[in-house]
């Protein structure tokens, strides 16, 4: 929805007084708040836990939207014993006085009809431009019961509602000389599926939120377990970019770090240099993650190029490579967060993740590469090493490619290309068609005789599989079982008309890619591998949730003829109390700990028949905390990983 068409056709309450105290008329009413209980999913994206937590997002923009304009330094987010949730600021709080057209409290409206909110002037910042900012009144009226609390003008007011609905009209409750909002709120049972808030899905976003607005702080309180954190940052992105690094080594001992402000825009950009092969860009515009990048990272990207170029050439450091360097060469092993202000900014894209005005993209570029410049000519010996970096990518990019496409010329020669080892699908419809992954070769023959060879392909993998957390490119396509990934699944990697690496998956032979290891430890170290792998190097594949994990029973249980297959602990306990108990003799547990265990049609059974078995779906919650377990799992920074290893039990942060 374009939000300037919105408001166009919709009327206008009060008169604008641009530039000065914004009273109650000011407010702009717009439409009710059936529509939200109605349809909540369009107005918060869904009803599961995502949608439970973007309420609280909903009420966090607000505050923040009071701290973009000067007036807020605290919020405090508290998670309640039941699980509802306070959230408070000592902003300006919410006017109060009467509506006149809707002979009502400003508050009142704000609460109680949606797209109601303040008018800002225009050199402010408002997070309700993007993907969120449905408003407060969508969060009450999917709650079973909403307090709102009002400080200001000396007085304190109160009102409370019922899914949306007054409880009584807004009062006046005492005096007070302190300023702000609190609103705190009960999800509503009849609309959300689950009720229960995750701690570090809040604590992970406002730790986020503390590094984008420097100075601003933020606090968590989980009053069911008593833990409380608080975010706080003065460094802003250039701690953000420490804090993404700490698990990997640095190649220059400060991050760059960019904030200045041209024609409206506040550009702030961090950029640090480790020793890996990745390149990582986070990008937001008003605090919203842009996930597809958009103009700000295009001229980010133009400014690294331009003048990394310029001073390699000037000081004749390219004089010896012979080929052309591309701009991913200059961006191998650094990590970037580009954080824009936009007073109106314009969002494009499939999922709306990526910003659209084109104005942002001279202005971050310029910007950066006035600082750029100024940071290679003041620190000689760290450009130096930045440009032996750059150099070194540019020679793993060229073997790369020669490794590249000796593998697929030699696919020609041999035929359909496809790998000795695939035991193929007779199906050619890649939507109806399944690949296994499958550890080993015994497990992998075992999977063969148990599949339905129609719509079931099976890939044995031998053992470990490279760690493409330390390996460099080429050595990537010299690797049989990686080669063997690449060309049964049909896609591959090729360059663009800038140099870069995109993956060609238009010719995907499978819409599921289901890893299958052993239940034990090494099991799941492999699985890692290999989704390790996909995510630095097929990405889009997991993005586009093509990427599962099977998930084989832990036990059998039996007695006499019957039989049951269990998961966990729990269904083990329950099933054998159901044969008899502990006690009863003719009770067998048999503990499964490698798919070897079991015959070709217990694994048909339990894992691999599409009615009957468990896949779970890789999804990529959150990118940069997986990038951040990923590098410490996998890297050689020791310390970080053991004590991740000590603090989870079970493996990444990649979640099923
Ligand atoms: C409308 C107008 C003004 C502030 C707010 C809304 C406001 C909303 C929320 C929600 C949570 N905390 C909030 N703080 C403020 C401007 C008020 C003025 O000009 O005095």
């Amino acid at each position: 929805m374009n939000k300037d068409n919105e408001l166009q056709d919709l009327p206008e309450v009060g008169e604008g007084k641009p530039n000065s105290d914004y009273g109650a008329d000011n407010i702009q009413a717009l439409e009710g708040l059936e529509a939200v209980r109605k349809r909540p999913g369009m107005y918060i994206g869904s009803t599961d836990t995502k949608g439970l937590h973007h309420l609280v997002w909903e009420v966090v923009d607000n505050s923040i939207d009071e701290h973009l304009a000067g007036h807020c330094t605290h919020i405090d987010v508290v998670i309640h014993p039941n699980n509802s949730i306070s959230v408070s600021d000592n902003g300006r709080g919410i006017p109060t006085g009467m509506h006149h057209k809707l002979q009502k409290s400003a508050l009142e409206v704000v609460m109680t009809v949606l797209h109601a909110g303040g008018k800002f002037d225009k050199n402010t910042y408002k997070v309700s431009g993007g993907l969120h900012g449905v408003g407060v009144s969508c969060v009450n009226a999917l709650s079973s019961h909403l307090t709102v609390e009002v400080e200001r003008d000396g007085k304190k007011f109160i009102q409370e509602y019922s899914k949306g609905k007054p409880l009584y009209d807004v009062k006046m409750v005492g005096d007070s000389d302190r300023h702000g909002t609190k609103v705190t709120f009960q999800p509503d049972g009849e609309i959300f599926e689950t009720l229960i808030y995750e701690d570090d899905i809040l604590a992970r976003r406002l730790r986020e939120l503390s590094f984008l607005n420097k100075g601003l702080h933020l606090k968590l309180t989980d009053e069911r377990n008593g833990k409380i954190e608080e975010f706080h940052s003065e460094g802003g992105l250039l701690e953000f970019v420490k804090y993404l690094d700490s698990t990997k080594q640095s190649l220059i001992e400060n991050p760059i770090y960019v904030s200045t402000r041209k024609d409206d825009i506040e550009v702030e950009v961090a950029m640090q240099y480790n020793t890996t092969y990745q390149e990582n860009i986070y990008s937001y515009v008003n605090n919203i993650n842009t996930r597809e990048g958009g103009t700000h990272v295009k001229g980010f990207r133009m400014a690294v190029s331009r003048v990394f170029k310029q001073y390699g050439d000037d000081e004749g450091m390219f004089k010896k490579f012979k080929e052309e360097i591309s701009g991913e060469d200059f961006r191998e092993g650094l990590t970037s967060i580009v954080s824009v202000k936009v007073p109106e900014p314009q969002f494009k894209g499939q999922t709306k993740g990526e910003l659209g005005n084109s104005e942002v993209t001279s202005v971050v570029s310029q910007c950066v590469g006035d600082v750029l410049k100024a940071f290679l000519e003041e620190n000689p010996r760290e450009a130096k090493k930045i440009m032996e970096k750059v150099i070194l990518a540019a020679t793993a990019r060229h073997a790369a490619r020669k490794a590249r496409e000796m593998v697929q010329r030699k696919n020609v020669l041999t035929g359909s290309g496809l790998p000795g080892k695939l035991a193929d699908c007779s199906s050619k419809d890649p939507a109806a068609s399944e690949i296994f992954l499958v550890e080993g070769d015994s497990a992998g023959g075992t999977a063969k005789q148990g599949r339905d060879r129609h719509i079931q392909a099976i890939l044995p993998l031998r053992g470990k599989i490279l760690n493409v957390e330390k390996a460099m490119e080429h050595k990537i396509y010299e690797n049989e079982e990686i080669k063997n990934m690449f060309t049964a699944l049909g896609v591959s990697i090729e360059e663009n008309e800038n140099g870069d690496r995109i993956l060609n998956i238009a010719k995907l032979r499978y819409h599921k890619v289901v890893i299958m290891t052993d239940a034990d430890v090494d099991g799941s170290h492999i699985t890692t591998l290999i989704l390790t792998f996909f995510f630095r190097y097929m990405k889009p594949l997991i993005e586009q949730s093509y990427i599962y994990v099977a998930t084989p029973p832990l036990y059998l249980v039996k007695k006499g003829k019957q039989e049951r297959y269990c998961w966990d602990e729990e269904q083990r306990r329950s099933t054998v109390e159901e044969f008899g108990g502990s006690n009863e003799n003719s009770v067998k547990v048999q503990r499964y700990k490698g798919l070897g265990e079991m015959n070709a049609e217990q694994l048909w059974e339990t894992t691999m028949d599409p009615e009957r078995r468990i896949l779970r779906q890789v999804a990529i919650e959150d990118a940069m905390e997986a990038d951040r377990v990923f590098s410490m799992l996998m890297g050689d920074e020791v310390p970080p990983r053991r004590q991740f290893i000590e603090e989870n039990a079970k493996y990444a942060n990649v979640d099923a």
